[in-house]
């Protein structure tokens, strides 16, 4: 009989109360010890990947303490959590952001330089992890460091797949994916968790059983799965607090296929294994559309099910009442894609807790909260009921049922009126019978928002309408904001070091809205000199790095013109590389003696990923390459102009660019930008954008002034009107005579590739130029001139540079979180007594 500790008692709970110390001996003697314990490695294979992995493992040690502590504190507090639910967290690396977070960046780069290593050679040995495809999963990372950093008890839940977005190479000027499988190394930020495994069915059949007079469903799944947790430690900033981002992986699970065992079936038993790890192996590449493929759906499903049942797990576990499950718990849709969960969570409590319809539904609505991210209609999410029924019959028949009772309310109210029936209906009916997510979302849920004041205002006023005439005060605007952890203190070290000097400390980069009050610094010559440097300092690493990658050398006095995001029709890439070759003929119909005095030298970037299937998006990458290479080996246009394609945009190389940036492109067609979160970015960074009136661009015009913006273009309401004067008039009159010389000089095969590029221009000549590209040419022409005569003004430059980072305040995600909690998730800080520096040092 061995002996078994008493588990309060037990000396190993005594012995873990000590926090490792962060002196420069302790921090070499962590590093070591994973070198030689963790890695194994001797001085003969060390390489700085090695290193790297060994730092952060000992990062990771320091983030485990403050993450178990903080859990603990919010279990013994019993507080309220929100679980931010999302189907995407494009995180990027981790290593920087740890240290930075924890208030160790200096102590590191001195033990790590001591030993003779470079601290920021180190983080570039570190993947992105790109679990997601743009804004959408970017937003759910800073929205996980400002809960953490604002001590919020939150948990983030998602899916690890195994392949994130794809990388991106350029071949022959066409975009090529290679798989992203950012494993490959091993990952030591997370956790995994042996022991956190839930059990996932699909398909099978649902029959009703009466026990006691009392009926009750029963559904029966056919194939079986286990969803097992991968915990991901977000630490806050200037806080102990350390939040989860708890990810799930799809494995088999072990009693399913014992009879196909034990049937002798060995491979066929295998196989299915095989297909359960499938389900999350790899994101799906698109961004705002939808994929209407079963496995997107099962994907979907196991994040749901899991986080549901984790989250009953630990409601349970303080033997709560159901009726107080809203007052303990929050839940919050990232877009459409986990709206399951509201099914989800009627099925435990009426099927298997055995709660009364009506009194499920109360707890369902009262924690449920849904973000609407895009209006754009091939976004909306639409579940045929034959892929749906056939997968999940059960979750099939209950929205059935809301919609049931939904729609009786509604023609209580509306008697007779057909049209608002079958707007608001869950169902979508016709050839193909569909399931239309945002409407569940929209019924499901105490409260939806929109991601900035224009889409906010756009959902009640279009896509949202009857929803939003039936219940006005469910509607709501949270204005996206993104972390100046991250795209400030990370990102750009010179900007942050000047503003700790303007600031006198480095309180901005918990209250951004201090640095309004030094707005009278950007006239002061002295700090625009110190400006420029940053700037300068910034760009001459992306030189660099476009040198490294794309083998350009640009002149880094040229003016930095950039536009990065996903490549989107509606984001008017297209425009933008028109423009650029309007410019192009302009400078060479100028005499050369006089090109100096009418261009300013330009180095215009793109980058961006096209989702694998939007051929038109692959064909305006093809038409930037193809511009790039006739303009950058002109001899004549030298550095006046260069074009350059940034090869795989991703968080870490946004990194390096947002910085270096003079101007941005935000250029969408009005109101089909939902937000936008690089404009913020952007403007932090001291760059200055031109751009329409659109998403957040709006609120940015606000707060920054629109003098100090290059604003041009239709405005929302005007846009359908342009689209008509399309439809009625040829292209060439529509056009204007600068675009139609553009267009004409690609059809006349100025650039090769005529096939692409003719139906490339197709999608905007002979009336369907949705986007109005055309109708804003113009202007957009006109802004650009602005952009050129406002640059040769140094000064003038800078100082609106300066002003607009001190008054990008509202765009941190800060605001954005406090704003959540307070008017949407009705919930508390809880912050845990940060251990003393002497106790941790001990
Ligand atoms: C994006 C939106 O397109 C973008 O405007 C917004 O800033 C971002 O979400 C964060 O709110 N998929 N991605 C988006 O919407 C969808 C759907």
């Amino acid at each position: 009989n061995t002996p078994v500790a008493n588990q309060s008692t037990n000396k190993i709970w005594k012995l873990m109360e000590k926090y490792l110390p962060n002196t420069k001996e302790a921090i070499q003697s962590s590093v070591v010890n994973h070198v030689e314990y963790t890695l194994a490695k001797t001085r003969f294979d060390f390489t700085l990947l090695h290193c790297y992995q060994a730092v952060s493992h000992s990062v990771r040690d320091r983030l485990i303490e403050a993450f178990n502590d903080t859990y603990q504190y919010f279990n013994n507090k019993d507080v309220k959590y929100v679980y931010y639910l999302s189907l995407e967290y494009l995180i990027g690396r981790c290593l920087q952001n740890a240290l930075v977070n924890l208030e160790l960046e200096g102590q590191y780069k001195e033990a790590m330089l001591d030993m003779g290593y470079n601290l920021e050679s180190v983080y570039e040995q570190e993947v992105d992890p790109a679990l997601g495809n743009g804004g959408l999963g970017r937003l759910a990372a800073c929205f996980l460091d400002s809960m953490a950093t604002l001590n919020y008890p939150a948990w983030g839940y998602g899916l690890r797949y195994s392949y994130g977005i794809f990388r991106q190479q350029i071949k022959d000027g066409y975009q090529v994916e290679v798989p992203d499988y950012w494993l490959d190394r091993g990952n030591p930020w997370e956790i995994e968790r042996l022991d956190v495994n839930f059990q996932i069915k699909f398909y099978g059949s649902v029959t009703k059983k009466v026990e006691d007079g009392k009926e009750r469903t029963i559904w029966e799944g056919s194939e079986i799965i286990v969803a097992r947790a991968y915990d991901n430690p977000v630490p806050g900033y200037n806080t102990f607090n350390t939040i989860n981002l708890r990810l799930w992986r799809s494995l088999p699970s072990s009693e399913f296929d014992f009879k196909s065992f034990n049937q002798g079936d060995y491979f066929k038993a295998l196989e299915s294994r095989q297909r359960a790890e499938f389900i999350t192996s790899v994101l799906y590449p698109n961004d705002s559309t939808y994929a209407g493929k079963e496995l997107r759906l099962k994907q979907q499903y196991l994040l749901v099910s899991a986080t549901i049942q984790d989250a009953i797990r630990r409601f349970k576990k303080k033997r709560k009442e159901w009726k107080e499950w809203p007052k303990y718990n929050a839940l919050q849709l990232n877009d459409t894609h986990p709206a399951l969960a509201i099914v989800e969570l009627m099925r435990i409590l009426t099927d298997i807790e055995g709660l009364e319809y009506e009194e499920a539904w109360e707890l369902v609505y009262n924690s449920f909260a849904y973000t609407n991210h895009t209006i754009l209609p091939e976004a909306l999410e639409k579940w045929g009921v034959d892929l749906l029924g056939n997968l999940l019959p059960r979750h099939l028949e209950i929205i059935y049922n809301i919609n049931h009772i939904f729609l009786e309310k509604i023609s209580r109210k509306y008697p007779n009126d057909w049209r608002k029936l079958s707007a608001l209906s869950l169902v979508e009916e016709g050839t193909h019978k569909t399931i239309r997510m945002a409407n569940l979302s929209i019924v499901g849920s105490h409260a939806v928002n929109g991601v900035a004041a224009l889409h906010s205002q756009l959902l009640t006023s279009t896509l949202f309408k009857d929803f939003y005439e039936l219940r006005p005060t469910k509607f709501q605007n949270k204005t996206n904001g993104v972390t100046p952890r991250r795209w400030i203190r990370c990102a750009n070290p010179g900007l942050s070091a000047l503003l700790n000097d303007v600031v006198g400390s480095d309180d901005w980069i918990l209250d951004m809205d201090i640095l309004k009050n030094f707005q009278k610094i950007a006239d002061d010559p002295a700090i625009q000199n110190r400006w420029m440097q940053v700037k300068r300092q910034n760009k001459e690493k992306l030189y660099w790095w476009v040198k490294e990658r794309c083998g350009v050398d640009l002149n880094i006095d040229s003016l930095f013109d950039i536009q990065v995001k996903r490549i989107h029709e509606y984001k008017r890439q297209l425009m933008n590389i028109l423009y650029v070759i309007r410019r192009y003929l302009d400078i060479k119909k100028t005499p050369a003696e006089e090109r100096r005095k009418l261009f300013v030298p330009r180095s215009i970037m793109f980058g961006g990923k096209a989702a694998p299937g939007y051929i038109t998006a692959k064909r305006i990458i093809r038409l930037v390459n193809a511009v790039s290479q006739k303009v950058n080996n002109d001899q004549e246009i030298g550095d006046l102009l260069k074009v350059v394609f940034l090869p795989n945009y991703n968080v870490s190389n946004a990194q390096v660019i947002i910085p270096a940036s003079e101007l941005s492109q935000h250029i969408s067609t009005a109101g089909l930008e939902a937000s936008g979160t690089s404009n913020m970015k952007f403007v932090m960074n001291g760059c200055l954008i031109i751009g329409t009136m659109d998403g957040a661009n709006v609120e940015i015009a606000e707060e920054v002034g629109e003098e100090n913006m290059f604003i041009f273009g239709a405005r929302v309401e005007q846009v359908e009107e342009q689209r008509n004067k399309m439809r009625n008039s040829n292209y060439r009159d529509y056009f204007g005579p600068r675009l139609t010389e553009v267009c004409d000089a690609i059809s006349n095969d100025l650039f090769g590739y005529k096939y692409d590029l003719e139906a490339l221009l197709d999608t905007i000549r002979n009336k369907n130029d949705y986007y109005i590209l055309g109708a804003d040419f113009e202007s957009y022409c006109e802004a650009q001139q602005r952009v050129d005569n406002l640059y040769r003004n140094k000064s003038e430059w800078t100082k609106k540079s300066i002003l607009n980072s001190l008054r990008s305040g509202k765009f941190s995600s800060d605001r954005t979180i406090r704003q959540y909690a307070e008017e949407i998730w009705d919930l508390e800080p809880c912050e845990i007594p940060n251990p003393s520096k002497s106790e941790k040092e001990r």
